[in-house]
């Protein structure tokens, strides 16, 4: 059951000077304004680096596909295109991944290069190597730098690192000393070309949940700003309970404003009547999707892993796992204003009028709870079904991550 102490003196003081502050309609309108922003917030990654490096393996491991899915990029391909590639992310259509140009060719100019492919376009750059990084590599990173945008360094193919040492080594073969000596070795190469204190993700893009990949997200997470990073980490794959935790955490970080957006609406006059109930049971449906436990998601895992749909199916225990109807809505909102006295006297004593505003027997700490709720328990439903996916592959370890920023109410840039 969730745990409304998690409501915090912050988020009460600034309902408190929001709701008091404004006169109804406008507060709504603020918070669905604000609530649209994390919605609607884009994401452009540009995947560049030399033909062959993985760029197009890479971008589809980030949106959590294989090589011969139906929207995958196409691998193993020799470039001919000067033209990037867009892909959108499956479930996050803002979340796109550009498929960049080659760049290994000897003539390569990264400012025309950068000029070509619309360099104002992204948010920042993937710089990726399968080998040691060549000058190339490093005048695109100055470049990029120069005008003023972000980049990252990724050794790719390091499965195929470790798979020839082992075979070479045999018994003398150590993991940890094979990828020490390629971090080295790229450092070094790098900072000898003029890169100070250079950064270099390891990943394998067969291999997501071992070596850096999961780094590499939770370093790009952290640099983004706060709409961007919601959506960013919304788009993480659920392989990892983590990675469930830190969706658990983007959602939850915004809960009282989707709450407040919604029960306001409902005491609104006009068409507004009942969108409460409405608003909840949209919330409520994309939190099954956020954490894998809809239909449609469980239906992809099951093909995709071969396990059957009705074993996944059944790892979803929680009364807001099911098909979502206006009714059961209404009956899981109204389980879920019981028992909530003392924090409508909480809100009442410090925001009057905001824990009786009722609606139909609704009220914000009913849909606070009820929200609440649903994200704790979808997140440990989503958590069953990719363990059961996954089984041995399924990564349990929670490395906490700072929750979110949350950018208050005073900031409507
Ligand atoms: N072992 C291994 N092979 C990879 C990895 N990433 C890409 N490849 C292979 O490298 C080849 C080139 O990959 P691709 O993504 O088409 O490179 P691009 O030309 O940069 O887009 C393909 O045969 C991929 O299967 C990886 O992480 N590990
Ligand atoms: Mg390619």
């Amino acid at each position: 059951m969730a745990n409304l102490q998690t409501l915090s003196e912050r988020e009460v003081q600034e309902m408190s000077s929001l709701v008091q502050s404004n006169v109804m309609s406008e507060v709504v309108a603020q918070l669905q304004g604000l609530l649209d922003k994390f919605r609607t917030a884009t994401l452009d990654i540009a995947v560049t680096g030399e033909s062959g490096s993985g760029k197009s393996t890479f971008i589809n491991a980030f949106r959590g596909l294989g090589d011969e899915e139906a929207e995958s990029a196409p691998t193993g391909v020799t470039e001919t295109t000067k033209q990037a590639s867009v892909y959108p992310h499956p479930s996050y259509p803002t979340v796109r991944l550009w498929d960049l140009p080659g760049i290994g060719t000897p003539d390569f100019h990264p400012q025309l290069y950068l000029e070509k492919v619309n360099l104002e376009r992204y948010d920042f750059f993937i710089i990726i190597t399968s080998e040691r990084f060549k000058e190339n590599h490093v005048l695109l990173a100055q470049s990029i730098k120069s005008m003023g945008k972000k980049f990252y360094f990724v050794r790719s193919k390091i499965d195929s690192d470790i798979n020839c040492c082992m075979l070479r080594r045999g018994n003398n073969f150590s993991e940890a000393d094979v990828l020490q000596k390629i971090r080295d070795d790229c450092v070094n190469c790098l900072e000898e070309a003029g890169v100070g204190r250079p950064k270099v993700f390891l990943i394998s893009c067969f291999e997501v949940h071992k070596f850096d990949f999961a780094k590499l997200q939770e370093t790009l997470a952290s640099e983004l700003d706060s709409h961007k990073r919601h959506v960013f980490l919304l788009a993480l794959p659920s392989f990892s309970s983590s990675y469930i935790e830190k969706k658990k955490q983007a959602l939850s970080s915004i809960v009282w404003k989707t709450a407040l957006s919604a029960c306001l609406a409902a005491v609104l006059p006009g068409p507004l009547v009942n969108c409460n109930i409405q608003t909840l049971m949209e919330t409520l449906t994309s939190y099954q999707q956020h954490f894998g436990v809809d239909h449609n998601s469980l239906f992809k895992l099951s093909t995709k892993t071969g396990r059957s749909y009705q074993e996944l199916r059944s790892q979803v225990t929680s009364s807001y796992g099911v098909e979502l109807s206006y009714q059961r809505v209404e009956e899981l909102l109204k389980q879920a204003a019981v028992g909530q006295r003392w924090l409508v006297g909480m809100l009442e004593g410090r925001i009057p009028f905001l824990g009786n505003i009722v609606n139909g027997g609704v009220s914000f700490v009913a849909s606070y709870y009820l929200l609440k709720s649903a994200i704790d328990e979808l997140a440990e439903d989503g958590k069953r079904v990719m363990k059961a996916a996954l089984q041995d592959e399924y990564d349990t370890t929670e490395t906490t991550m700072d929750e979110p920023e949350d950018p208050g109410f005073f900031y409507f840039d």
